[in-house]
């Protein structure tokens, strides 16, 4: 009996010491964990699932709204928008030119949606048969190949996971989104018995750098099982990152914390950029046209010129950009999407200096001009989003005496003047080396 209580106190000793509290980590060891992150800047968002198969039609008709929630807009029974399921087959799909893609374009890490509100999950997962190997015609482990191009190119592999599950009859108690009338549900055993063994699934499966949380405005979801989901995961993964809405703490679309201790790594702004910098860290996630999921008929696409400018702004204000696509059925990335990532890639292969692992600065703005600075604080990147006729003036940096001011992508230095308040006169040059902004490097630092 003595050797029974013995073993029982050194296992449960053993239990509890491996449950660290990640809640209060101190400022330097989040730092250090966040660093790859902060530094990277850009990310490839992918909304991709069965509903890339309607595409936002149903019934014949157009349904209002973004394509991935066509099962709540449209209406659509369970049992019919598991049709769509039975037809997900993208026989296209190509981790490696996705990737491919995304390196080209500057970004540093793939956020893909591992399961959305729609509950079907993109890889082999022993939880439930409602995955893309046992329910549809794919049978490929689509999480699994990405993971591997991934690993393979050097990229970040990150997943965005729905804590809101419409397929799950514990998951919701209204019923707003499934339309079932089911008896009261368990969403304690949907959460313990389903959400948290998925997701340490993904962690020990596919080693994820991120955990993209959403979904989580439902009633039954609480600030508490946050921050107990955010330290159980933690202890699975120690340097895993994981956002804001793992908890309930953001402000709606503006995404940042509502208070002090909010759960999460960074704040979630999404379709719109932060008005200025901020002391916690954030990421702006956008879509390129307006639908998250394929739309075929969301031809309102942002130009290349608007997407380079919002990576810029976002980068001089201290943030990173999670910048999306939705590929189709067949698992191609709509060709919009593609050729304006091969254009931000041509401007970043230049540019890329004034972008990743920079720092922002109180005074970010002077004009036309973003301002970042490289993180050894040697060099003021300023870059420029309007054309110049003649000569540009800048009253914002200090430059360090007898130094150079280069535009990033030219050989040669700019020919300036400094006047009597250290203002730079600079001679704007003939040939730019790229389109839709420019990057002067200035040795010195921010005056503010
Ligand atoms: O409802 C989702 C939506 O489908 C999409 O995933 C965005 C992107 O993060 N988040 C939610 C809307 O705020």
């Amino acid at each position: 009996m003595r050797l029974f209580f013995t073993l029982l106190c050194l296992v449960s000793l053993g239990f509890a010491q491996a449950q660290k509290d990640y809640l209060n980590e101190s400022v330097q060891q989040k730092s250090e964990r966040m660093e790859w992150w902060r530094d990277a800047t850009f990310g490839m968002f992918i909304h991709w699932g069965p509903y890339a198969v309607p595409a936002g039609e149903y019934k014949g008709k157009d349904v209002n709204g973004v394509a991935e929630w066509i099962m709540h807009t449209g209406n659509i029974p369970i049992n019919e928008y598991e049709t769509y399921v039975k037809q997900f087959n993208p026989t296209q799909f190509n981790a490696k030119e996705w990737v491919r893609i995304a390196k080209d374009a500057g970004m540093k890490y793939i956020v893909i949606t591992s399961k959305h509100h729609d509950g079907f999950s993109l890889w082999d997962s022993k939880v439930t048969n409602y995955d893309i190997i046992d329910d549809a015609p794919f049978k490929r482990d689509i999480l699994k190949e990405l993971s591997d191009a991934c690993n393979e190119a050097g990229m970040q592999m990150c997943f965005y996971h729905s804590i809101m599950d419409w397929h799950q009859p514990d998951a919701e108690s209204k019923k707003e989104y499934t339309h079932q009338n089911t008896v009261a549900p368990d969403f304690a055993r949907y959460r313990e018995t389903y959400l948290k063994p998925q997701l340490k699934e993904l962690v020990e499966k596919y080693d994820p750098a991120v955990l993209w949380f959403d979904g989580e405005w439902i009633p039954e979801w609480t600030e508490e099982q946050g921050r107990d989901l955010y330290n159980y995961l933690r202890n699975l993964k120690p340097n895993l990152i994981i956002n804001n809405r793992v908890g309930k703490g953001r402000a709606g679309m503006q995404g940042m914390n509502l208070y002090k201790n909010a759960a999460g790594d960074f704040g979630t702004p999404e379709q719109e950029i932060l008005e200025g910098t901020s002391d916690t860290d954030w990421e702006s996630c956008m879509t390129m046209n307006d639908s998250w999921g394929f739309k075929k008929t969301d031809h309102n696409w942002k130009s290349s010129e608007l997407l380079i400018h919002n990576l810029i702004d976002i980068a001089a204000k201290g943030g990173n950009y999670l910048l999306n696509v939705g590929p189709n059925a067949q698992g191609l990335i709509p060709v919009a999407s593609v050729e304006r990532l091969r254009e931000m890639g041509e401007w970043m292969k230049i540019n890329q200096d004034a972008i990743y692992a920079t720092n922002s600065t109180k005074k970010y703005k002077e004009g036309d001009v973003k301002y970042t600075v490289s993180k050894d604080g040697n060099f003021v990147y300023a870059i420029v989003t309007k054309p110049v006729v003649g000569e540009l003036v800048l009253h914002n940096v200090d430059l360090k005496r007898g130094s150079k001011i280069y535009m990033l992508g030219v050989n040669d230095p700019l020919k300036f003047k400094a006047d009597s308040n250290g203002s730079l006169h600079i001679e704007w040059p003939k040939e730019l080396p790229c389109k839709y902004a420019w990057t002067l490097k200035i040795t010195g630092s921010p005056k503010f």
